[in-house]
């Protein structure tokens, strides 16, 4: 090691100094003995290699098994844990409408009184996006534009999401 790093350093050393003549020698004379002087230096501390080389191979193979968790549950969370789509309330008279933009509900938190309705205007503008309740009493289909109302006949707290965009939250206070 010590000795790869001397020639190294002389190496780099040489093209600065000789210039012309010393650049084609230098990388020629570095690469031939640096080669076997690296497998060389290999071959004694790759008892010690395995150690570091190891753990970087199974950190390797969690974070990939990490990777194909975090998509298997994505695609869970996409296809299975969406609740099915309770049909939009069209004739209710409209209360309060939320806008469903990239990438949020605004307003995200609305109070309202039992009996009202919420209608969600879906306004993309590039992507689709669902109002999904956390208990699956209003979900909605992803949407791009157009709008789903729900009234809400029961006092509560209800939790919404976007399927899609986790980050997508919202919730209606029904008193
Ligand atoms: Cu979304």
């Amino acid at each position: 090691m010590l000795t790869v790093r001397v020639r190294a350093e002389g190496v780099t050393g040489e093209p600065g100094a000789l210039g012309v003549s010393g650049a084609p020698g230098a990388p020629g004379g570095s690469g031939a003995p640096g080669a076997p002087g690296a497998s060389a230096a290999v071959a004694k501390p790759a008892a010690v290699d395995p150690r570091p080389r190891s753990p970087r191979t199974l950190a390797a193979r969690v974070a990939a098994g990490v990777g194909a968790f975090a998509l298997a549950l994505g695609l869970a969370g996409c296809s299975a844990e969406k609740p099915p789509v309770v049909p939009s309330d069209d004739d209710a008279k409209v209360s309060i409408t939320v806008r469903v933009i990239d990438n949020s509900f605004e307003p995200s938190d609305i109070t309202i009184k039992a009996g009202q309705a919420v209608s969600w205007s879906f306004e993309g503008p590039s992507s689709e996006h669902d109002v999904v309740a956390e208990d699956g009493s209003f979900v909605s289909e992803l949407m791009a534009e157009g709008s789903y109302t729900h009234v809400f006949d029961e006092a509560g707290s209800f939790d919404y999401l976007c399927s899609i965009h986790p980050e997508m939250r919202g919730s209606i206070t029904v008193e």
